[in-house]
C-alpha cells in the first residue's frame, strides 16, 4: 500500500482546466441558398470566443501567475504610456473607477478585434489568426513589461487565445461564404457563441475578482511593520558559515525555503480580519487579533523546519530566524484543563496537525506563534500572517501554517491531518546527516567534502565521514545558535582519481547515534546514512 505523503506530491496532480469539446454543429438541411448573410454571425462568434479567451487567460492569471493578467497588464502598459496629464484627467474625471474603466475598455477594444478576426476568419480560412495573433503578441509585451519573474505568467494569455482562436474556427466552419445558408445551424452558432462568451465573462470577473484580494492582501502585507522584538535571537556567530561552495547556508533564504502543503491556492488573510481563537479543554476559551499579538513581548529565535517525507540525503528542511509569541504564553492564557494532551491547531484551508501540549507548553522550548521570517513579515507561501513553528517536531504535527485555531484536546478524541492518511501521531525529527557537496565529479586533489546534521532540540555531537571502506574519520563542525538549528560541517579530503564513495553519520548531542538501517519516509521519518558515489579525474 503507498500512503499520501506529507510533502510533494502529496495531492497527486493538480486538476486541471480543460476545455470541453465544443461539438462542431453541421447543418443538416443543406439548402439552395449560401451564407452571404452570415457576417453579423462570424462577428458574434469572434467576439464570444474571444471572451472565452480573456476569461481563460484572466482566471488562469489569478490562479497561476497574477502578473498573467492580461487586462491588468495592458492596463499598466497603457497608463505608463499616457501622458501625465491624460492620467490626471483621467483621475479627476472618473476617481478611483479609472483603473476599472481602463480595464473595460481594453476588453471592449480587445472583443471588437476578436469580431473582427471573425469576420475575417469567415472569408478566408487561418486569416482570423492574424488579430488574434496581434492581440496575443501585444498582451505578451505588456507582460513582459511587468517584469513578472517566470515564464509562467505567459502561460494564461498563450492558452487563452489558443483555445479561443481554435473554437472560433470551428464555429465559423459552418458559415463561410460558400456554404449553404442553414437557419438551425446559425442558431446553434449563435448559442455557443453566446455560451463561451458567458463561460468567458465568468472567468474574467472571477480572475478579477482572485486578483483584487490577492492585491488587498500583498499591501496588507507590505504596510506591516514588525516590532523589534523583546527578546533578540542570538547572533549567529561567524563559525556558523563555512562557506563552502555547495553547501546549504545557515540560514535559508526566504525565496529558497522549501515548501510544502495541502493548499491548491496559498490562502491571502487580510491580517486585520486574522484571529485566533483557543478553544476545547481549556478554562477560557479565548481569542486573539494580529495586532494584539504583534503588541505581545515577541521573541526571535532560529529554528530548523524539516518535513517528514524528506527522503534521506533530500532537500525538504531550511533553517531560519522566526519572530513570534511563545505558544505556551497563549496557552496559559487559556488555562488547559487535566486530561488534556494535545494542541490540534488548524489553518484557515482546513489542514489540522495535532501537537503534545506538553511541548507546547514546555518553558525550555521555543514553540512559536510566528509572524516574522527572516526578518519580514511571513510569506504568504509559508503561511502569512500567521503560523506555528515548534522546534524538533516534523512540520505535519508542528508547523500549521495560516494558523486559526488552536483546540486543546487528546490525542484519543483528535488526529492532524495526516494521521488517518497513514503517518504516526508523533512526529520528533529523527536525527540525520546530509552531504551537499560535492554531489559530482571532481578532480583529484583536495576536496572539501561538506554538509549538513540534524538533531532539532538536542544538537549535533559530532559527524563522521567515510570514504569507500576506509574508516569512519571525524568531520569539523560549524558553530550553531543553538540546538534547535541545523550544524554545517566540513572534511577536507585529498581525493585521489577513481570511483569512490563519501558516507556521512553524526551523534547528537546526548550521544546518540544517527540509525544506519533505511527506512522510508512513512510512517515517522526516513532513517539511513548518507551517501554520494562520485568520480574523481
Ligand atoms: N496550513 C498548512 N500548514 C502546513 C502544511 C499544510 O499542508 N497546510 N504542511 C505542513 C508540513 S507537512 C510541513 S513540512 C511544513 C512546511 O512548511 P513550509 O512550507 O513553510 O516549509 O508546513 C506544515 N504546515
Ligand atoms: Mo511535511
Amino acid at each position: 500500500m503507498t500512503t499520501a505523503r506529507p510533502g510533494p506530491g502529496a495531492l497527486g496532480e493538480p486538476s486541471r482546466t480543460r476545455a470541453e469539446p465544443v461539438e462542431a454543429p453541421r447543418p443538416n438541411h443543406p439548402g439552395p441558398s449560401t451564407g452571404s448573410g452570415h457576417g453579423g454571425v462570424a462577428a458574434l462568434a469572434g467576439a464570444g470566443t474571444g471572451l472565452l479567451g480573456l476569461g481563460v487567460a484572466e482566471f488562469g492569471a489569478a490562479v497561476l501567475a497574477p502578473a498573467g493578467s492580461p487586462l491588468v497588464a495592458v492596463g499598466d502598459a497603457v497608463i505608463a504610456a499616457l501622458p501625465g496629464p491624460m492620467i490626471n484627467f483621467g483621475k479627476t474625471f472618473l476617481g478611483t473607477a479609472d483603473k476599472p474603466v481602463l480595464m473595460i475598455i481594453i476588453a471592449l477594444v480587445s472583443l471588437a478585434v476578436a469580431a473582427v478576426a471573425g469576420v475575417v476568419e469567415r472569408r478566408f480560412r487561418w486569416a482570423g489568426l492574424a488579430p488574434v495573433s496581434i492581440l496575443t503578441v501585444l498582451a505578451l509585451l505588456a507582460i513582459q513589461a511587468g517584469d513578472p519573474g517566470g515564464w509562467l505568467a505567459y502561460v494564461p494569455m498563450i492558452i487563452g487565445s489558443t483555445i479561443a482562436y481554435l473554437i472560433m474556427r470551428s464555429l465559423i466552419g459552418h458559415l463561410r461564404p460558400d456554404a449553404p445558408v442553414d437557419p438551425a445551424g446559425r442558431r446553434r452558432v449563435l448559442g455557443l457563441a453566446a455560451l463561451v462568451a458567458g463561460l468567458g465573462a465568468v472567468g474574467t470577473l472571477a480572475g478579477q475578482a482572485i486578483g483584487g484580494a490577492l492585491q488587498a492582501a500583498n499591501e496588507a502585507r507590505q504596510r506591516i511593520r514588525l516590532p523589534a522584538p523583546a527578546r533578540p535571537a542570538d547572533p549567529v556567530p561567524a563559525g556558523a558559515e563555512l562557506a563552502v561552495p555547495g553547501l546549504a547556508p545557515y540560514v535559508t533564504p526566504n525565496a529558497d525555503f522549501y515548501r510544502i502543503d495541502t493548499a491548491l491556492q496559498v490562502p491571502q488573510i487580510d491580517p486585520a480580519t486574522w484571529q485566533l481563537r483557543v478553544i476545547g479543554m481549556v478554562e477560557r476559551e479565548i481569542t486573539i487579533t494580529f495586532d494584539e499579538l504583534i503588541n505581545k513581548p515577541l521573541v526571535e529565535h532560529q529554528i530548523t523546519l524539516a518535513c517528514v517525507s524528506n527522503e534521506v540525503g533530500g532537500s525538504l528542511i531550511g533553517n531560519a530566524t522566526w519572530l513570534g509569541w511563545p505558544i505556551r504564553e497563549v496557552l496559559a492564557a487559556a488555562r488547559p484543563l487535566p486530561g488534556a494532551d494535545m494542541v490540534l491547531s488548524r489553518s484557515q484551508d482546513g489542514f489540522t496537525a495535532g501537537t503534545p501540549l506538553e511541548v507546547l507548553t514546555d518553558p525550555g522550548r521555543q514553540s512559536l506563534l510566528a509572524v516574522g521570517m527572516n526578518g519580514e513579515p511571513l510569506p504568504f507561501e509559508h503561511g502569512f500572517p500567521v503560523r506555528m513553528v515548534v522546534p524538533g517536531l516534523y512540520g505535519y504535527v508542528s508547523a500549521t501554517k495560516w494558523v486559526v485555531e488552536l483546540k486543546v484536546t487528546t490525542f484519543a478524541d483528535d488526529a492532524g491531518y495526516w494521521t488517518p492518511l497513514g503517518w504516526s501521531a508523533l512526529g520528533p525529527i529523527k536525527l540525520a546527516s546530509r552531504i551537499d557537496t560535492p554531489r559530482r565529479g571532481v578532480a583529484a586533489g583536495t576536496v572539501m567534502i561538506a554538509g549538513v546534521a540534524w538533531s532539532q532540540h538536542t544538537g549535533i555531537g559530532s559527524v563522521e565521514i567515510k570514504i569507500d571502506d576506509d574508516a569512519w574519520q571525524q568531520a569539523r563542525l560549524a558553530d550553531v545558535t543553538g540546538p534547535d538549528t541545523w550544524r554545517q560541517w566540513s572534511y577536507e579530503w585529498a581525493a585521489s582519481p577513481g570511483d569512490h564513495t563519501i558516507t556521512v553519520r553524526a551523534v547528537d548531542a546526548e550521544g546518540t547515534p544517527q540509525i544506519e538501517a533505511s527506512a522510508p519516509p512513512a510512517p515517522d521519518g526516513a532513517t539511513g546514512y548518507h551517501s554520494v558515489a562520485i568520480t574523481v579525474q
